[in-house]
């Protein structure tokens, strides 16, 4: 099977291709990125060779075209992806989330490819801190930001385009992800770099608000559950039972890498910050027998840290550039 994989050279794209490399020999595989300043050159340098990298963005309609009809499946990964940046400056939120997703379905429609969307459970809004409720399929969806309302946006595209054209696709909705390869610009490699920088954490606001964590290889072997045993048409929500608070998570990482556990710095809030989110993941979880591997959230982390500790060479670049824009924002 020839996969075509977007956003391959990102945090979960490339950790996905890296995986599939040992997973499914017989795949062949091409990533098609713009190379923005969320992919590493460094990350797919184990797999060059073997893996064709092809720079460019997934809204250029005609390269598009060209690499979907010359593949059997695409996974999409492609997308900006950090709240803070899409607060800032929502313009390329909109090109590649909305705009570049629209170029695919074209493409898709026109080829017949199997299409997997990645998408987040950011798309249904926040739950209070005090509901018992979780995700489902069934949610409403319900963005908040300008980076979840275009992944709403897409999901919505890819919805009407299985209902009007009948494209092969599936759709899913993953929580917060956590590993090795992702850019210190998110929560949980921000906090641990700056411990290893001698910089104390700093949470949002209070550090009440939960976010319902995941491995990125039980993201990514969900992703291949799907695409291979999942309805077309459908949606899927991915989770694995992981909530926590953010002052707990750094908490536990503070303990983790020896440091006192009230070392860490409350910072001005994260405007219109969603509050919980939480997966209900049981229509996965039946239709496909998929279940979390990696769910001990400790253990996790503390394999997350030592990764960080082992390649400071991969992150020590994007590091000051991404502290100069927190500091810009009193963050
Ligand atoms: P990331 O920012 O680490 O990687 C995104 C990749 O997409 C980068 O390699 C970037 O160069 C590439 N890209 C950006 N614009 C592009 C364009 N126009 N054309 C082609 N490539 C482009 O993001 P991530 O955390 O790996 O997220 C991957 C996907 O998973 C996204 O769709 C995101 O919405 C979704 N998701 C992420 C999480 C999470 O916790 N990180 C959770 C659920 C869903
Ligand atoms: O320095 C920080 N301090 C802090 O308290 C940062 C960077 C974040 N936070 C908080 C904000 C969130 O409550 O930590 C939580 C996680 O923040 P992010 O890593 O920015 O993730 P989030 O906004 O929850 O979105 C993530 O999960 C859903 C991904 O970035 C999205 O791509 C995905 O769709």
């Amino acid at each position: 099977m020839k996969v075509l994989v977007t956003g391959g050279a990102g945090f979960i794209g490339s950790n996905f291709v890296l995986r599939m490399r040992e997973q499914r020999p017989d795949w062949s595989m091409t990533v098609l990125d713009a190379l923005t300043y969320a992919a590493n050159p460094a990350t797919l340098a184990p797999v060059a060779g073997d893996v064709e990298v092809v720079k460019g963005s997934v809204a250029d309609a005609d390269l598009v075209d060209d690499l979907v009809g010359s593949h059997d499946a695409v996974v999409h990964f492609a997308a900006e992806s950090h709240n803070d940046n899409s607060l800032s400056d929502p313009s390329p939120f909109v090109e590649t989330n909305v705009v570049g997703t629209f170029r695919l379905l074209e493409a898709v429609r026109r080829h017949g490819t199997r299409l997997h969307h990645v998408s987040t459970d950011e798309v249904y809004g926040d739950l209070a801190l005090d509901d018992p409720a979780r995700f489902t399929e069934r949610t409403p969806v319900n963005p908040s930001s300008p980076y979840s309302a275009t992944k709403a946006s897409a999901d919505l595209l890819v919805r009407a385009w299985i209902r009007s054209y009948g494209i092969p696709a599936t759709v899913s909705s993953c929580s917060n992800n956590y590993g090795p390869r992702q850019h210190v610009e998110k929560f949980i490699p921000r906090q641990i770099t700056g411990v290893l920088d001698g910089v104390r954490p700093k949470l949002y606001g209070t550090g009440t608000n939960v976010r319902d964590w995941i491995h990125v290889d039980d993201h990514n072997d969900a992703v291949v559950a799907i695409l291979e045993h999942g309805r077309v048409g459908e949606t899927y929500l991915i989770g694995a039972d992981g909530e926590a608070d953010n002052l707990s998570v750094v908490r536990l990482l503070l303990e983790l890498m020896g440091q006192p556990t009230n070392a860490y710095d409350l910072v001005p809030d994260r405007p219109g910050h969603d509050l919980r989110y939480a997966i209900d993941s049981s229509k996965l979880r039946a239709e496909t027998g998929w279940a979390p591997r990696f769910g001990d959230l400790r253990q996790g982390l503390a394999d997350t840290i030592e990764w960080y500790r082992e390649h400071e060479s991969w992150w020590r670049d994007a590091k000051a550039e991404t502290e100069r824009a927190y500091a810009l924002l009193g963050r």
